[in-house]
């Protein structure tokens, strides 16, 4: 069973998409197992996006992420970080395969709904910016 960090952004949040995008990851048979609405302060920001520093595209990506509310959570399946990478699609919401997330809702290469982990090392390291382990349920298996 493998875990994974998603997180919903703030073009999402802003334009009441949370519930269609939840439903979409737990139509995907993921498992939900951590959750929380919050406002990113500037330095969780800078954590979540260290690989990133220096590039063009950073300061206005930590400016974006701490707009307004995200959700974070830990979703848990088998194979869920590659399950939940392929229903996201590309970074880009106009090169996403159809049917994707971000193919359906994005607005934008920066505004593209939503956040996934995208290896074990970085779903680790992510799902520990954000929670402790005691907010994370037990694993019940697979929804359905
Ligand atoms: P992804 O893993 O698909 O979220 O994409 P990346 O890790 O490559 O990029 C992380 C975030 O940086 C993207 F979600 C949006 C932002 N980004 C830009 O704003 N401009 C770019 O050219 C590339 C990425």
């Amino acid at each position: 069973m493998e875990r994974t960090f998603v997180m919903i952004k703030p073009d999402a949040t802003s334009r009441g998409l949370i519930g269609k995008v939840i439903a979409r990851l737990e139509e995907e048979g993921l498992r939900v197992t951590a959750m929380k609405m919050l406002l990113i302060d500037k330095a969780t920001a800078e954590r979540l996006y260290e690989v990133h520093r220096g590039k063009p595209f950073y300061d206005g990506l930590v400016e974006y992420i701490t707009s307004g509310p995200v959700v974070a959570m830990v979703l848990e399946g088998e194979d869920a970080i590659a399950r939940v990478r392929r229903v996201i699609g590309a970074t880009d919401p106009s090169k996403a395969e159809p049917g994707t997330i971000r193919r359906e809702f994005g607005l934008g290469i920066r505004e593209n709904v939503v956040h996934a982990a995208d290896s074990p090392e970085n779903a680790r390291r992510e799902i520990g910016i954000f929670f402790k382990e005691s907010e994370i349920l037990p694993w019940k298996g697979d929804l359905g």
